[in-house]
């Protein structure tokens, strides 16, 4: 009996020659690529929430410096600020050192 894939299955893709049988070579190429594709979104994913931690903790920093907030409440809320702004540092810092540690295990 002939293996046969489903009508419009999501693996004819892998077929990559287009001679209507999808080899093991195929298929783990296929795998291959979809796992590129997904690894480059997460990487995408990553950079955008590093540049948001890092604008967020700029425009805070900015905003405290200016005479919008006065003194007597950035008192009351200098221990969350402290928390927020070493939380936006370690996203930072976390997708910098992420960044460097792939690029060292990709040589
Ligand atoms: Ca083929």
């Amino acid at each position: 009996m002939t293996k046969k894939l489903q009508a419009d299955s999501k693996y004819s893709m892998a077929d990559s020659d287009g001679d209507g049988i999808v080899t093991d070579k195929e298929m783990d190429r296929h795998a291959m690529w979809v796992r590129l594709e997904n690894e480059d979104k997460q990487a995408d994913t990553q950079r955008i929430m590093a540049w948001v931690s890092m604008s967020v903790s700029i425009i805070t920093v900015i905003i405290l410096l200016t005479p919008i907030i006065d003194i007597s409440r950035m008192e009351s809320a200098s221990g969350f600020l402290n928390t927020f702004l070493v939380a936006q540092m370690g996203v930072v810092l976390g997708f910098m050192g992420a960044t460097a540690f792939s690029k060292t295990k990709m040589k």
